[in-house]
């Protein structure tokens, strides 16, 4: 499909399009529609971007239907084509993603978090927020989905052992991942995490609420554009200040997606936990007697005599949790859809 000379692919660039994305396009069979990318969804609404600017659309109730099929659905960070009908704009097609990040919600279902993500910037803050173990499922949930991991640990005025905070989130996220202890209120965050910032990059904002994510945006921008919020005196949590995820582009050229604070991280059930967060058991588990080693009771098991007991409790939980996401996912995922009859009775 010729791109519209209106929406070309410099504008489009401005707002994430890449390599990807061109061959996502040239694949569809008979697209039909301008590429444009969701920046905002509302409960009734998306808001889509062209390049230009942001318009409402709604999504095409064929197409709707279609991603319901499969389970799927729509998220910030996608590239769509839109069209307008009877005087109203609608989302047509769904190209297909480079990457999305999944969270499991309560009910058995998942969350979207954010789709076509490059660098997700893991936020912790250095006060009462510090969270290795939370940190843990947040590398795993991240590197499932194939996005790149960088780790900031915000408020170092408020750290008990910067030091030691800092080893310890190093040993845990491996030599491999880029980790940094910045204030987020000051603007050298621009030149710490410059090299994830260029043109046709998207990054998102994932963390607790109050550690400094939106923040952490204005401090990118230049500019108070973000709500922020002050986290309670007495425990240091966030007061769930940004309530929906929303993506903007940031003057060094990259996209960004801030988020709200997430309570509690719950495992998506595409995680590897032994291969994405644990390679320390991976090693150690050829030493085992029993190949298949579940690492408990058994006689002879290297990881429980060569790990840590806090490591090894937080593998077990994490293992435990992975495997009941991913048998309750099966399960629901084999419930025959209700047909009206079926219903009826
Ligand atoms: N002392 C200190 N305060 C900080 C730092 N970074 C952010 N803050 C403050 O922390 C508070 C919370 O920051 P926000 O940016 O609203 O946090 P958030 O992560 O966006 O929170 P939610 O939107 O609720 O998820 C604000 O009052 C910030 O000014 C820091 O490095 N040090
Ligand atoms: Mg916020
Ligand atoms: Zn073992």
């Amino acid at each position: 499909m010729r791109l519209n000379p209106l929406n070309d692919e410099d504008l489009l660039r401005a707002i994430g399009w890449n390599a990807h994305c061109a061959a996502a396009l040239a694949a569809l069979v008979n697209p039909q529609g301008r590429p444009a990318r969701i920046i905002e969804q509302h409960r009734g609404h998306l808001v889509v971007h062209d390049g230009q600017r942001g318009h409402k659309a709604k999504t095409l109730t064929a197409l709707f239907d279609r991603l319901e099929i499969t389970g799927d659905g729509l998220a910030v960070g996608d590239w769509v084509l839109i069209a307008e009908e009877g005087g109203s704009l609608y989302v047509h097609e769904h190209l297909p993603r480079a990457s999305l990040l999944l969270r499991s919600r309560g009910d058995n279902g998942v969350q979207r978090i954010a789709a076509n993500i490059d660098t997700a910037l893991l936020v912790m803050a250095l006060d009462n927020d510090f969270s290795p173990n939370r940190l843990e499922r947040y590398l795993l949930m991240v590197r499932a989905a194939n996005v790149t991991p960088v780790v900031i640990l915000t408020k170092p005025d408020r750290a008990t052992d910067i030091d030691a905070q800092r080893a310890e989130v190093a040993a845990l996220a491996g030599p491999a991942t880029p980790l940094f202890v910045l204030d987020a209120r000051i603007a050298s965050a621009q030149q710490t995490l410059a090299p994830w910032l260029a043109a046709g990059q998207t990054l998102v904002l994932l963390g607790s609420s109050g550690v400094g994510k939106s923040t952490l945006v204005n401090s990118l921008m230049g500019n108070e554009l973000e709500r922020t919020g002050a986290t309670r005196a007495y425990d240091d949590r966030g007061r769930h200040t940004t309530t929906s995820r929303s993506l903007r582009t940031l003057p060094q050229g990259a996209c960004l997606i801030d988020t709200p604070g997430v309570r509690e991280l719950k495992l998506g059930g595409e995680e590897d936990v032994t291969a994405d967060a644990f390679e320390d058991i991976a090693e150690l588990a050829h030493s085992c007697r029993f190949r298949d080693c579940s690492h408990g009771n058994e006689p002879g098991c290297a990881v429980v005599a060569g790990l840590p007991p806090e490591r090894l409790d937080n593998y077990r939980k994490l293992r435990d949790e992975l495997a009941a996401t991913q048998k309750r996912r099966l399960e629901a995922a084999s419930v025959p859809m209700p047909t009206r009859r079926s219903k009826k009775r």
